[in-house]
C-alpha cells in the first residue's frame, strides 16, 4: 500500500471505526501556557479517568527473553498480551512495505485523545526499547510527506524504553496530526538560527537536555537513498549525544536508556528521559509524560492536575523527568529568533 493512500481517506475511516464502537474517543480541552518562548498546550481529559484498563506488560520478563532469543521466549513473547498482534482489524487502516522486506501494520490508537491519531508498528514483535532502524525512519517520514502532499501536517513520535513514556512493549510509532505550524517546541526549532547548518543543536531557553538536527529543506523532494541517509545518519548522531548526556547525568536509573525521539518534515528531535512519571512535592500525586510533553503537548486527566501543572511550571516538570541541559557538551548551540 502507498503511504498516500493510508493518508487519503483517513477522516472518513476515523469517523467509521469511532462508530463502530472499536475506536473510543476521549473529549478534552486544551489551555495554553506560556513557557520557556513557546505556548505550551496543556490538553485536559478528565474522561480518560474511565480509560478501559490495558493489562500491564511484562516489560522485563519481555526485555530478558529478547536478550535470550530462543524458540521458547518467542513463543511466550506470543503468548503475552499484545494489543497489535492480532490487532483489531476495525482499527486497520493498510500494511506498508519497504524494498528490504520490513514490513509494517498502520493502526488507529484504540485511545484517541485527538482525531485521526495512528500508530506504525513493526507486523513481527520487536522490542518498544529498540533503537529506530533505518526502515522505521524512511517509513515515518514517508507518511509525513504523504500527509504533506495531502495538506494534511503531522508529526511522529516514539516512546523508547522504560522511562519514556512507553506502555506498550511492541515497537511503535505514533502520528499525530498538527493544526497549524505546531507543534510547541517545533515552533521553536524553527525560529532557530544554526551557524552549522548539518550539525545537531540544542536551544538555550529549554532547561531539559534535548538534541535536535535540521534536515536540508529539500529533503522531502529527494532521492529516496538520500532520505534513509540523511534520517538515519541524523538519528544516529542525536542518540550519541543522548547516550553521552546520559553518561554526565548523575543518578541515572540501570538499565537501557529511555528517550523520546519527535519527528517533523523538518527536524529530528531526541531528549533522554530519567523517569517517566513527574511527582508533584505538594500531593505526591504522579503525572505521565511521553514524547508528548517535549513536543509541548502534555496531557492531564483532572482540573485539579491542570492546577498542579500551572504551579509546578512546565520547565521544571520537564526537566525533572529529562535530564538538565548541559550545553557544553553538545555540539552546537542555536540563537533563537522569537
Ligand atoms: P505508548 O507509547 O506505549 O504510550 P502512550 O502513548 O503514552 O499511551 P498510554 O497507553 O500510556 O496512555 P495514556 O493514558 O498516557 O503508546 C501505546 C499506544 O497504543 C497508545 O496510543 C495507546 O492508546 C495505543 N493502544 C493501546 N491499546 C491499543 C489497541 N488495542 N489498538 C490500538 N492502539 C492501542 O494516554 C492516553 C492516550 O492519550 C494515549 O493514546 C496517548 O498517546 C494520548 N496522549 C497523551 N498525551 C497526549 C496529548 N498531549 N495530546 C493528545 N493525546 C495524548
Amino acid at each position: 500500500m502507498a503511504h498516500s493512500d493510508i493518508i487519503c481517506c483517513i477522516s472518513k475511516r476515523f469517523e467509521q471505526a469511532r462508530e463502530s464502537g472499536n475506536l473510543l474517543f476521549f473529549p478534552s480541552t486544551v489551555t495554553k501556557l506560556p513557557a520557556l518562548g513557546v505556548e505550551f498546550q496543556i490538553r485536559l481529559c478528565p474522561a480518560l479517568q474511565k480509560k478501559p484498563p490495558i493489562p500491564p506488560p511484562d516489560l522485563g520478563a519481555i526485555e530478558a527473553d529478547a536478550g535470550i532469543k530462543s524458540d521458547r521466549a518467542e513463543q511466550r513473547e506470543k503468548e503475552r498480551h499484545d494489543p497489535f498482534c492480532p490487532y483489531d482489524p476495525h482499527l486497520h487502516l493498510g500494511d506498508l512495505q519497504d524494498q528490504d522486506g520490513a514490513e509494517y501494520v498502520v493502526l488507529f490508537n484504540k485511545f484517541s485523545v485527538v482525531p485521526n491519531h495512528f500508530l506504525l508498528v513493526t507486523k513481527e514483535f520487536q522490542l518498544q526499547s529498540s533503537p529506530l532502524m533505518p526502515s522505521d525512519l524512511v517509513q515515518a517520514y514517508s507518511i509525513l510527506i504523504a500527509g504533506q502532499k495531502a495538506g494534511q501536517r503531522y508529526f511522529g513520535f516514539y516512546n523508547c524504553g522504560e522511562q519514556s513514556g512507553a506502555s506498550q512493549p511492541h515497537k511503535h510509532l505514533q502520528f499525530i496530526p498538527i493544526e497549524d505550524d505546531g507543534p510547541p517546541t517545533e515552533r521553536l526549532a524553527r525560529s532557530a538560527h544554526l551557524e552549522m547548518a548539518d550539525k545537531p543543536f540544542s536551544l538555550p531557553q529549554l532547561p531539559y537536555a534535548h538534541h535536535i538536527f535540521r534536515f536540508p529543506s529539500n529533503l522531502p523532494s529527494s532521492p529516496p537513498a538520500k532520505i534513509e541517509h540523511t534520517l538515519s545518519t541524523a538519528f544516529l548522531n542525536l542518540l550519541d549525544l543522548v547516550f553521552s548526556t546520559i553518561r554526565h547525568a548523575t543518578e541515572y536509573p540501570p538499565g537501557k536508556p529511555s528517550y523520546n525521539v519527535i519527528l517533523t518534515i523538518d527536524h529530528m528531535h531526541l531528549i533522554p528521559r530519567r523517569t517517566h512519571e513527574y511527582t508533584f512535592p505538594e500531593t505526591g500525586e504522579t503525572l505521565s509524560v511521553n514524547a508528548l510533553g517535549y513536543a509541548g503537548l502534555l496531557l492531564v486527566k483532572s482540573e485539579e492536575q491542570l492546577k498542579a501543572v500551572q504551579s509546578a511550571g512546565v520547565g521544571n516538570i520537564l526537566e525533572a523527568v529529562g535530564l538538565t541541559s548541559v550545553h557544553e557538551i553538545q555540539l552546537g548551540e542555536a540563537t533563537t529568533e522569537v
